[in-house]
């Protein structure tokens, strides 16, 4: 973690907004809707909606046992009792007719021999099929494991949630002709939370940890459940409790019979428990003289330690490591590899079915700025493409979506193409530390799926997997959502982690909107080819109901809300100009340069911009494949969004949009300060039609973050005229224009 300064004075202005958001929190109204229940709150359809699910069967069996389907039965009881006011029966697979029938494929088959699915479902996939048994209308939730069993029944509930407004006649094919079958794009979808042990957590916004308390587990989990729920119903199936910068004392042996009893509370919702863990922990902790990976000792350290976490917890998912980064601890001490210390946890952890996520945010953070060709961009891809083949198939390097540390706006990293013999997961940012900490609005579905669908042009690969409903071969594309999905180059392993750092606050992120990243994010891991409008749309219907008015204004504001957020923190790829030393906040746009951390846009009073060209710059452009070379280096063809991410130009440089970047600059400040006004009257045309606790919550914050996008626009409008001495063309920042 980088050291907290004292944040830059911000002004009067500033003063203002903080102290307008402390007045704006309001009284809770009796009954009001707190956010616990986010998008799984299941309330009463009208009697119309309600009576056109008539059909629906009058009662459930379940075929198996496991605590799984039986949650499984439990929520699809509550959620039907809830929304269709019905109690459904609890039946015997022995008289499975006019039932709601739960259970694998497995169990399937052998009480219906003849049904089928029309292709065997991945591991945690279900098909949801209507059916009829001796003349009986049957639905039936077939999952390939236990856990696919809970998503089938999360996905029926939700679409018995979002029916409110469809036509009768729709709402009973729902019943009668439902033939679906979904399967997870990757078998990695996880979250990362970064809690510490006294409970306060690195980048999270919405209040103190759910698990841990002053240095303990919590003795009430009951907030650990009610999450593990959320993300079971969008398909997350495995959870790393602690921070990455990890206390080496969460592997205390005493300390590992608390954590067993989250897991308990997870294995209910199918959601793996893993621990981040620090490298140096056989010393640390272990009492050996050496944290050493390839010294036999700590290899057997670390074995005895895994076997004693699998004996107090089964399904123990694994470890996330953070090494020779920000300080931690690293292999490097003993002159190893990354794969060296990633292979010491992965061979520990293989007999159990474990995995290692070995972290790629490895750089050095005394870099010297005065070296125009140092680049910390280039960190990631130089330390492990070398080590391309040398991780144990159970490691998976977990890589950060772009090069530099969750900005408003960075191209994909590069090393997601650099590693082909090694699986891959990609590392995206829920908690919106960059992008406004769920005191401003930042739907970033947008920001991951631009990422996520980037075209990396990896050459000679050979894919002989089949995309659902699609073969990849046909148009040999290498989008990052298959690499990471492993879906390229043969990989066990892989797919999507997200750091969620949800807190004890009652809405768990701090903001209800803000939850709409948690849900997209597991939308996402399950199915990147989902569009951000159908996310969205889905999660407004089921956060706050699907009155029309509601749904298209909030779906239309979330989905503006990165462009707006970018165009007054960091437009054109030169970073979020924030105070890197300080909040990860306010303005603060000196804080990048003249330090060793790497963040640096070049700004001086000539121009603004990384030259990361192989011509005359850092070379990180060389770390693409050619095709993608192609796209960036020559200036004349470099996106504009990205152009400063990746050039050095003079502020009248000339972009596409034919503006000049310093006029841009100015513009778009100007513009995302106006759009961030209109989020307020945007807002408002709802009143009385979403419940007035979290109406009142959010224009609050509204308002907040309109006169934070004023403080943003003068702060770096300010900056960058003091700098180039080149005034507003508009007159609004500097010296008028001349008559
Ligand atoms: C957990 C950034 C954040 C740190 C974080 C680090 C990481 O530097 O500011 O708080 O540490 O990334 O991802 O490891």
């Amino acid at each position: 973690m980088k050291p907290i300064q004292p944040t830059r004075t911000l002004g009067r202005v500033a003063l203002m907004a903080a102290a307008f958001f402390c007045a704006a929190a309001l009284p809770r109204p009796v009954n009001a809707e707190t956010g616990t229940e986010a998008w799984l709150r299941y309330p009463a359809l009208s009697p119309q909606a309600a009576k056109s699910f008539g059909r629906l069967p009058p009662q459930t069996v379940l075929l198996g046992d496991s605590v799984v389907v039986k949650t499984a039965q439990r929520e699809l009881v509550q959620g039907v009792a809830q929304m269709l006011g019905r109690t459904l029966r609890v039946g015997t697979n022995s008289s499975p007719e006019n039932s709601i029938i739960l259970g694998t494929l497995t169990e399937l088959r052998a009480l219906i021999p003849a049904l089928h699915p029309p292709q065997e479902p991945r591991a945690d996939g279900y098909w949801l099929k209507s059916a009829k048994i001796h003349g009986a209308e049957c639905l039936i939730v077939a999952g390939a494991t236990d856990r696919g069993v809970l998503y089938g029944v999360f996905a029926l509930l939700s679409k018995i949630a979002r029916a409110e407004n469809m036509a009768a006649a729709d709402i009973t094919a729902v019943i009668t002709d439902m033939d679906e079958l979904q399967q997870p794009y990757a078998p990695i979808r996880w979250v990362n939370q970064w809690d510490n042990l006294d409970g306060r957590i690195e980048r999270g916004y919405g209040g103190p940890s759910i698990f841990f308390a002053d240095g303990k587990v919590r003795t009430d989990l009951t907030r650990a459940g009610q999450y593990a729920r959320l993300l079971a119903s969008i398909g997350i199936n495995g959870c790393t409790i602690n921070n990455v910068n990890a206390a080496p004392g969460i592997l205390e042996d005493s300390f590992i019979a608390q954590v067993s009893r989250i897991a308990d509370v997870f294995r209910l919702w199918g959601v793996q428990l893993s621990l981040a863990v620090d490298l140096g922990s056989p010393k640390l902790i272990g009492g050996l003289d050496t944290f050493d990976p390839l010294d036999p000792r700590v290899a057997e350290w670390w074995r005895k330690k895994v076997d004693e976490i699998y004996r107090r917890i089964p399904d123990f998912g694994g470890f996330v490591v953070k090494a020779d980064s920000e300080g931690r601890l690293g292999p490097s001490t003993y002159g190893r590899t990354h794969a060296d210390a990633a292979n010491v946890f992965a061979r520990a952890l293989k007999p159990h079915g474990g995995v290692i996520f070995y972290r790629a945010f490895v750089y050095n953070h005394h870099l010297d700025w005065h070296d125009l060709k140092n680049d910390r961009a280039k960190a990631a891809y130089d330390n492990f493409h070398p080590l391309d083949g040398a991780f144990d198939d159970n490691a998976i390097v977990q890589i950060k979506n772009g090069p530099i540390d969750f900005q408003v706006r960075e191209p994909a990293s590069p090393l997601f193409a650099g590693l082909r013999h090694t699986s891959e997961s990609i590392e995206l940012q829920i908690t919106q530390e960059y992008t406004g900490q769920q005191r401003q609005l930042c739907f970033l579905v947008l920001m991951w799926k631009e990422v996520l669908d980037f075209d990396m042009h990896v050459d000679d690969v050979h894919i002989d997997d089949v995309h659902i409903g699609g073969n990849l071969a046909d148009a040999n594309p290498t989008p990052v959502k298959d690499l990471v999905a492993g879906r390229i180059f043969h990989r066990p392993v892989g797919g999507f982690v997200g750091v969620a750092n949800v807190g004890m606050d009652a809405n768990w992120l701090g903001s209800p909107l803000a939850m709409a990243n948690l849900y997209g994010f597991g939308r996402l891991a399950w199915d990147p080819n989902l569009s951000a409008e159908k996310i969205i749309d889905e999660w407004t219907r089921l956060t706050f109901g699907s009155d029309p008015l509601v749904v298209k204004t909030i779906t239309a504001m979330q989905l503006n809300s990165w462009h707006v957020y970018e165009s007054y923190t960091g437009p054109l790829g030169a970073g979020t100009l924030t105070n890197i030393l300080g909040n990860h906040y306010d303005p603060g746009p000196e804080s990048s340069e003249e330090n060793g951390w790497g963040q640096w846009h070049r700004a001086d009073h000539l121009g603004i911009g990384m030259d990361r060209t192989i011509a005359t710059g850092t070379g990180f452009i060389g770390q693409y494949p050619p095709a993608v070379q192609k796209l960036y280096e020559k200036l004349a063809d470099c996106p504009d969004d990205l152009l400063l991410f990746f050039h050095h130009v003079p502020y009248t440089y000339v972009l596409h949009s034919g503006k000049t970047v310093v006029q841009h600059i100015y513009d778009s400040h100007y513009d995302g300060a106006d759009r961030a006004r209109d989020f307020i009257s945007q807002w408002k045309a709802i009143e009385g039609h979403v419940d007035e606790e979290r109406y009142r919550d959010v224009l609050a914050r509204f308002e907040y973050q309109a006169a934070e996008a004023i403080v943003w626009r003068d702060a770096i409008c300010n900056w960058i005229y003091k700098l180039s001495g080149v005034p507003d063309g508009k007159g609004r920042v500097g010296s008028p224009p001349s008559p």
